[in-house]
């Protein structure tokens, strides 16, 4: 006997149990398992070593969202990059502090974010001092901790994000790291399409006779190298980022509004360096993919260090070409690709693309659209093209702790989305139950993530 159906009235709270209630599988942080090693909480005058796991309040502060946000209030004629990098991290969350939340009031996305996260955590800034805070966390033990935020989350799998051309996290793989189950890899390749001819000397290094020049042998070697990481990692599918200037095929004529040649002056050096980077798509990433069953997560439209002062601060959106994912869809029918672009002008594009493309998984609110005014933008417009067949939100967590306010903002904004969706569907007459709730929901925060990655 199936259960009588809702009233639009119950579906409110209906839903919003129901977002709440499912745990999340979280296909994209920065986030590492505790077994790769945490910075050493900094103490004053002593510079934190670097780390992997990062956790805390003064990473909290210090996410480079903050950054960013501080240098427009404090800029560097007054206080010069060079000077703020010098700092210990909590010299730099005080900085922070300071001039974000206490002398302005700490209402952009990120400050935000800050005050959700020690609210939640029960942690009281309403004397707007971070000494009580500092103090609680000091007396955290990491492993627990990890437990602690990812049930306070209602997270219960993380993905990773493990660039294999960063040199300290290519060592710490091959001294043999053997992560958590909770922690699952994605093996992320950016340079490989960004800058081929540096990845392929560092390949070289590593015992990989792949040349610049992309022939026969370098694409078999190309080919075992991504093979080796995929099985060292575990890997759960291969990821980069690309400028938004980048197009597939990388060589068409832009005169006939065409994807074109990545707008970049044909034949020229950035012309063969798109070649070279469509060469290693085409005949090495993507028949590895499929070979493996695995997807393949192009981020699109991310222009890296405009301001190279602000490190990972100093990058810019810009919009991006959806014609070459429609393209590589097109032509790459046996491989699965996630997507998702950072330009809010190319969304309702991509939902679109997704629609003519079931190898399409488009996903996530990511970074500069990761807010409230567009994931519910972006969600309510994907729910109206989609349907159920789209994964709304990963947190890209750099920070642990960013988990508890990354998922309980965004379980906010999904759960109003739908909770108007079946009120509309309730109205024009759907039989619409609690379970059917449920099963969408667990759709969107987990299954369609891991039904992809199986398909
Ligand atoms: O390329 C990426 O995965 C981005 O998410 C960058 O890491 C970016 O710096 C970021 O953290 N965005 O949220
Ligand atoms: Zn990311």
């Amino acid at each position: 006997m199936t259960a009588a159906p809702l009233t639009r009235d119950q579906v409110e709270s209906v839903v919003s149990s129901a977002v709440r209630a499912q745990p999340v599988v979280d296909m994209h942080t920065h986030l590492y398992a505790p077994v790769f090693g945490s910075p050493v909480p900094t103490s004053a005058g002593k510079a934190d070593r670097g780390g992997f796991l990062l956790w805390g309040l003064d990473e909290l502060l210090t996410y480079h969202y903050l950054v960013a946000e501080v240098y427009r209030v404090v800029p560097a004629t007054v206080l010069p990059y060079e000077r703020f990098w010098k700092m210990t991290k909590a010299e730099q969350a005080d900085h922070i502090w300071k001039h974000l939340f206490v002398e302005r009031s700490p209402i952009s996305e990120a400050c935000r974010g800050v005050l959700t996260a020690l609210r939640k955590l029960g942690l009281d800034v309403s004397d707007r001092s971070l000494a009580p805070a500092r103090k609680w966390f000091a007396q955290q033990d990491p492993s627990r901790y990890v437990d602690r935020v990812m049930e306070l989350a209602n997270v219960e799998s993380i993905t990773m994000t493990n660039p294999v051309f960063d040199d300290a996290e290519r060592e710490r793989w091959l001294k043999g790291v053997k992560p958590d189950p909770r922690f699952e890899a994605v093996l992320r390749i950016d340079p490989l399409l960004r800058d081929w001819p540096a990845a392929a000397k560092k390949m070289h290094a590593w015992g990989y006779a792949v040349g610049t020049e992309v022939d026969d042998a370098t694409v078999e070697e190309a080919r075992r190298f991504l093979r080796d990481w995929i099985d060292r990692q575990k890997a759960i599918y291969l990821a980069l980022s690309l400028p938004p200037d980048w197009r597939y095929p990388a060589d068409a004529d832009t005169s006939s509004g065409g994807t074109g040649g990545g707008g970049i002056s044909a034949g020229g050096p950035a012309d063969l360096l798109a070649r070279a980077g469509q060469s290693i798509l085409e005949r090495v990433v993507l028949p590895v993919c499929a070979e493996r069953g695995l997807p393949f997560a192009m981020m699109i439209g991310s222009r890296l260090r405009v301001n190279p002062d602000l490190r990972d601060a100093g990058d810019m959106v810009g919009k991006a070409d959806v014609a070459s994912v429609t393209s590589l869809a097109r032509a790459f029918p046996q491989n699965k690709f996630f997507v998702t672009m950072l330009s809010r002008e190319n969304q309702h594009e991509l939902a679109v693309a997704a629609r003519k493309f079931g190898n399409l998984m488009v996903f996530g609110c990511w970074w500069f659209v990761n807010n409230p005014s567009l994931i519910d933008e972006i969600t309510r417009m994907r729910v109206e093209l989609l349907g159920t067949s789209f994964i709304p939100q990963h947190s890209d967590a750099r920070v642990l702790d960013q988990l508890v306010y990354k998922w309980d903002h965004s379980r906010g904004l999904i759960a109003s989305v739908l909770a108007d969706k079946y009120r509309d569907a309730v109205d024009a007459g759907w039989p619409l139950t609690t379970a059917d709730v449920e099963r969408d929901v667990r759709l969107y925060l987990k299954d369609n993530f891991r039904d992809f990655l199986k398909r």
